[in-house]
């Protein structure tokens, strides 16, 4: 499987709570590399954007109330299989449901507050990464 990239964000519950370090610590434990990294905040108009696809869903408007309400750290990750590896790392959207030892079953609330975005396929990737980062702030070789 060629290298590849998956995208990510943590999500305000978690930046609230000082989780970046440990959870940071637990994305390169588990072979990815960080090619771009920022802490920064959705706008409405942003978060709206983002999770479009949920747009006639009824948690919608609580999402997007959500992950507007404070910064997040937004990042770029190369590892080998990265989206599907990523998914495994973080675990299931509720936590209830996630495995032993995977970020959200760590550090995350709720399905609703669930500290952890990541990419479902390499299209979306690609199309989040590019929501949150230009050519010349990720750092590939
Ligand atoms: P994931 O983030 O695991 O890809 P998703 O794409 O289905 O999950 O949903 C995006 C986010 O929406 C999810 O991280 C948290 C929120 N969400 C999903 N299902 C929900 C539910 N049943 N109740 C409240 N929030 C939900
Ligand atoms: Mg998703």
């Amino acid at each position: 499987m060629a290298t590849n990239r998956t995208f990510t964000m943590l999500k305000p519950d978690a930046v609230e709570k000082n989780y970046i370090g440990p959870i940071l610590e637990k994305i390169t434990a588990a072979g990815f590399k960080i090619i771009a990294m920022k802490m920064t905040r959705l706008t409405e108009a942003g978060a709206k954007q983002f999770y479009e696809i949920h747009k006639d869903r009824p948690f919608y408007n609580d999402l997007v109330k959500f992950m507007t309400r404070g910064p997040i750290v937004a990042a770029i990750l190369e590892k080998e299989n990265a989206v599907a590896d990523f998914r495994v790392l973080i675990g299931a959207t509720n936590p209830n449901d996630a495995a032993e030892g995977t970020i959200r079953k760590l550090y995350a609330e709720s399905v609703s507050f669930n500290a952890i975005h990541g990419s479902d396929s390499d299209e979306n990737a690609a199309i989040e990464s590019a929501f949150h980062f230009s050519g010349r702030e990720i750092f590939s070789n």
